[in-house]
């Protein structure tokens, strides 16, 4: 592998007005915010990554404001100037920043990009240069989408039709408190035969097990993140009492988090978040324990641009991500977006994993320029 060396990291904070904004049990946001980390190397390449954080501590604990600030004071200054052997090495540059992982990430993420890019090669191709001997990259990711907390189950309903008109085999719901049982029944009844998921974002707790038990009756593929955002131990509790798997996202954080879940049972599904355990590096390290405990995986989603998402649809080329993925089309969220061409949904709820090097996809300088002015509109802080 050619090393890079890094010149310089520039930081774009960023909004997006969102196409179908997505309420969950914590919320509703407009706009779609990140930072976006432009890594260059000495010889003038530029890696993209981002840094998938939200105005609010609603999903996880950081924000804008905390992303910029670890970025620029901490982050930065522990990478420009080095030379990288290989993008793995970057979280031991980094092991003196802990926690932060979706700003970590975001460094991460440009880093990825740029030592592919280096190489001459597709980021998934480089991904899989560190998976065992033999495991090369599907053309495509198998994905689905994940549709917000609606009025009413004829709302949701008309959503659900329109994806699937579009070709999504996987639908995943929002959940919370009080918007459960109904809509499940509803939609069950209308569409019996549909791949179907919830996601309750940690809205529930264990004293709910009797309640949540009714959803074994809707032939759910998997209930995300019932219990607190920071729990495993109950979710070990809880899952012996249902029949539909529980598949962790908030409370997976890293390897070991993982590996505790496992032990007690806690999880038959993990949502693998490249941001939120700390980038690729050690979502390949999970993706490995995933393979040798037969946990099937599939890559989860922050509504990411164009830069996240090319990276994660990269990711979830690899053999071992074994469900389909929350990376929907460039339509599903924004209109524009900041990079070209557009993912588009092809034969079999795929998106194609981009031909070119590194994420495959081209940064488009004026975009970039506007939605930067945009965050600068509507930062109220
Ligand atoms: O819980 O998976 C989640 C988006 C923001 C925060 C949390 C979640 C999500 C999604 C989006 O479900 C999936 C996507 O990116 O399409
Ligand atoms: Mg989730």
């Amino acid at each position: 592998m050619k090393p890079i060396e890094i010149k310089d990291i520039k930081l774009h904070p960023v909004a997006l007005p969102l196409v179908e904004p997505l309420k969950t049990s914590f919320g509703v946001d407009e706009y779609k915010t990140a930072v976006i980390v432009e890594v260059i190397t000495e010889n003038g390449i530029s890696g993209w990554g981002e840094a998938s954080v939200n105005l609010a501590p609603g999903y996880g604990p950081e924000t804008m404001v905390t992303g910029l600030h670890v970025l620029r004071h901490f982050v930065l200054p522990l990478l420009i100037g080095q030379t990288i052997e290989q993008a793995t090495d970057v979280p031991r540059l980094l092991r003196s920043v802990r926690g932060h992982n979706h700003t970590v990430a975001g460094a991460e993420a440009a880093v990825w990009d740029a030592c592919a890019k280096a190489n001459d090669m597709r980021l998934a191709d480089y991904f899989a240069a560190f998976l065992p001997d033999g495991q090369v990259p599907r053309d495509g990711a198998v994905v689905g989408v994940s549709i917000g907390i609606q009025p009413t189950v004829e709302d949701t309903l008309a959503i659900i039709r329109k994806r699937l008109a579009q070709g999504y085999g996987r639908i995943k719901l929002k959940i919370k408190r009080g918007w459960d049982i109904e809509l499940a029944q509803g939609v069950r009844a209308a569409l019996p035969d549909i791949t179907l998921m919830l996601d309750a974002n940690s809205d529930y707790t264990l004293a709910d097990a009797e309640h949540l038990k009714q959803l074994d009756q809707f032939d759910l593929l998997m209930i995300e993140q019932p219990l607190s955002h920071d729990d495993i131990y109950e979710h070990g509790q809880l899952q012996p009492q249902l029949n539909t798997p529980i598949c962790l996202d908030e409370s997976i954080h890293s390897v070991s988090d993982l590996q505790v879940a496992t032990q007690i049972g806690a999880l038959k599904i993990l949502n693998l978040k490249p941001a939120r355990v700390g980038g690729f590096t050690h979502s390949l390290t999970m993706l490995r324990h995933c393979v040798a405990h037969a946990i099937p995986l599939w890559v989860g989603g922050m509504l990411e641009t164009g830069i996240g998402r090319a990276a994660n649809v990269a990711f979830a080329s690899l053999p071992g991500v074994t469900l389909p993925s929350d990376i929907s089309a460039t339509d599903r969220y924004f209109d524009p977006d900041i990079t070209e061409p557009a993912f588009v949904l092809a034969e079999g709820s795929q998106l194609r994993v981009p031909n070119g090097t590194g994420i495959g996809v081209e940064v488009q300088p004026d975009r970039l320029t506007d939605f930067s002015a945009r965050w600068d509109e509507i930062n109220p802080f």
